[in-house]
């Protein structure tokens, strides 16, 4: 009897501790997969670079965590201004990129659109969200599209250091022949933000579109450079884009002079400018993409990109 009620003891003791260790891997595994998920969020990519060699996170989808990101700025209450012009025949492209900006960008933060146009009148009336403003600034008509592209330095230069002080937090300065088509958001924030032009992203820096000729501010010596920049998209503090529009315009000012212009134009000042004053961040080709049935592995979302357009009938030269 005494061994039969000993026997059930241990059988007693041996069913608790199996017991016991079942739970214990239970919770475990549980709380693994839940902090894995939803703490570290499982991120990163190996498929791609998302750190620069000076440490600039390249924001790519799978890299961040949209509710913790979002819930970290909500709190700092900002304002995004965003500059974009249209002159000419490229006020055609506005409602689109109004409308899809709308559903797309910086949704839920406070936006502030300036409108540099040479026709007020053809500004489209796109209903804005709350806490969404526009204001539109008239220029003068250019004959160039050279010019009204470069000249674009100049005016930022002066918007920003004039009006945007007290008005805004950060700046992203726009091309209008785009649209967005996926989230871009408080992800992309940093002091000085760049995007890889999605023709170089994986291309060899040889490759790279630089200014090559020595006479110009924008010359980039071949061997050097890190990633080719697009003048379509660039932004970051007001007091970081005030001084990268500033030097812009200054280099472009001497080349003027020399009767020199860079080969891609404010593009090529901006890149040699990036050389020597690295971006903090870097946003990959998903935030301005070039073709929307071109398609890469690398790119599970497109953010926004550039639209097709005959260069022969909107511009006003050649
Ligand atoms: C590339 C760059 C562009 C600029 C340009 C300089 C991309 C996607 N874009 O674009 O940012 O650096 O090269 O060579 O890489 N605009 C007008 N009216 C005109 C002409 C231009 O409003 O008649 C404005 C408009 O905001 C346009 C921008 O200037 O988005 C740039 O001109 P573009 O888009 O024709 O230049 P593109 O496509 O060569």
């Amino acid at each position: 009897m005494t061994m039969r009620l000993r026997h059930i003891f241990h059988f007693f003791l041996l069913g608790m501790f199996v017991g016991l260790s079942l739970s214990g891997l239970i919770y475990w595994v549980i709380t693994s997969i839940w902090f894995g998920n939803h703490l570290t969020g499982n991120l990163g990519r190996t498929d791609v670079a998302s750190v620069t060699p000076w440490l600039a996170p390249i924001v790519w989808e799978g890299t961040f965590d949209s509710t913790v990101i979002d819930s970290i700025y909500k709190q700092q209450n900002i304002t995004v201004a965003t500059t974009v012009f249209a002159l000419g025949k490229y006020t055609r492209f506005l409602r689109d990129f109004l409308e899809s900006a709308e559903e797309h960008y910086f949704v839920g933060f406070r936006v502030h659109y300036y409108l540099f146009t040479d026709q007020p009148d053809e500004v489209p009336n796109v209903k804005l969200g709350q806490e969404r403003y526009l204001t539109v600034k008239k220029l003068p008509s250019m004959n160039r599209w050279q010019d009204i592209s470069m000249s674009r330095m100049e005016i930022l230069e002066k918007l920003i250091k004039n009006e945007l002080a007290s008005e805004a937090d950060y700046i992203f300065c726009l091309d209008v022949d785009t649209k967005f088509i996926g989230r871009w958001s408080v992800e992309s924030l940093g002091r000085l933000v760049g995007v890889i032009h999605p023709w170089f992203f994986n291309a060899p820096r040889f490759i790279f579109t630089y200014e090559r000729r020595p006479e110009s501010q924008a010359y980039i010596p071949a061997g050097e450079g890190d990633y080719y920049f697009t003048g379509a998209a660039f932004g970051g503090s007001l007091k970081d884009v005030h001084h990268l529009t500033k030097t812009c315009q200054e280099q472009m000012n001497i080349d003027i002079a020399n009767s020199i212009e860079a080969i891609w134009h404010e593009e090529s000042h901006l890149n040699k400018y990036f050389l020597y004053n690295k971006p903090s961040k870097l946003l990959s080709p998903e935030y301005l993409w070039r073709d929307i049935s071109m398609s890469s592995g690398y790119v599970k979302i497109i953010r926004f990109s550039h639209v097709a357009k005959n260069n022969a009938e909107v511009r006003p030269n050649l």
